[in-house]
């Protein structure tokens, strides 16, 4: 990764650019191993991995979100959710999530799917409380203000750290409805994703989805939800702001990368012609 652009030619031309952008943070071994689920998630738009986190591991992310929760009010939106907890920046809230963010299968299959570099877009919880409505039906790369169709652009996850069941508000998602993109909601049916707690739910940016209706009488259905992007479009959430430096200094190197402190090609988003991890080195 060179931003000094000494490349003795074009630093521009295809030939850098792509051998640059080869630069990955999965392996292919990884990408190979998760062939399945990558087709699977361009085939249907969803995929589920199921028990990908230790107990010790979700116990841990389990504590740090009620932490987190527990100084976070309802959200002020019928679509955030009035009667769902929704704390956002969560890379600074809690370490906890850290590993989530980094879960070197979810990002094999976001950078299967989008077969490019990628990043972190936006980190934030939903809570959904007994009482919450079903959200809205949305696509989440609907900001970046594209014709349709365009290349996978994002791939949105969401963490379920209790069992989701159509009970309790498990995610609503339309499978297929990625492939055409439409830019109005789909005629067909969404259905409520059930899974263990412990299981990741991934989807592509173009599918169509929103939170389930909470219509238990006294369960929470607490989900972390990240969203990965390509790495050269401007994340959802402002990581640089939102999470102070010092912070970031104490992320492993993979997490630094995935936050955006890299030059990613051959010369985007450089900082005095050279990486952005040299500030966090010293
Ligand atoms: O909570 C969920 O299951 C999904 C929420 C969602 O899609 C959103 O907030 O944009």
């Amino acid at each position: 990764m060179r931003a000094d652009g000494d490349y003795g030619r074009d630093p521009f031309g295809k030939s850098v650019q792509e051998a640059e952008y080869g630069d990955r943070i999965s392996t292919p071994e990884d990408r190979e191993r998760l062939a399945p689920q990558i087709r699977h998630l361009n085939e249907h738009g969803y995929v589920i991995i199921e028990n990908a986190l230790s107990p010790v591991q979700f116990a841990a992310i389990r504590d740090g979100l009620d932490e987190v929760n527990s100084g976070t009010g309802f959200a002020r939106s019928a679509f955030l959710g009035e009667k769902t907890q929704r704390p956002y920046g969560l890379l600074a809230k809690t370490k906890a999530v850290w590993p989530l963010a980094a879960h070197p299968d979810v990002v094999a299959v976001c950078e299967g799917h989008m077969d490019d570099q990628i990043q972190l877009s936006s980190l934030t919880a939903a809570t959904l409380h007994p009482g919450q409505p079903a959200q809205t039906l949305h696509r989440d790369d609907g900001f970046y203000n594209l014709p349709d169709p365009h290349p996978p652009l994002s791939v949105s996850s969401i963490w379920a750290l209790d069992d989701f069941t159509a009970e309790n508000g498990g995610t609503l998602l339309v499978p297929g409805s990625h492939n055409p993109p439409t830019e109005t909601e789909p005629p067909a049916r969404a259905v409520n994703v059930e899974m263990k707690a412990g299981s990741v739910l991934l989807w592509t940016g173009a599918t169509w989805h929103g939170g389930g209706a909470n219509v238990s009488i006294d369960q929470v259905r607490r989900g972390v939800i990240i969203l990965y992007c390509r790495a050269w479009l401007r994340q959802q959430e402002n990581q640089y702001l939102a999470v102070p430096r010092e912070t970031v200094r104490e992320m492993p190197r993979v997490l630094q990368r995935l936050a955006g402190w890299w030059v990613i090609g051959a010369a985007m988003g450089f900082v005095e012609g050279r990486s952005p991890l040299r500030l966090l080195d010293h």
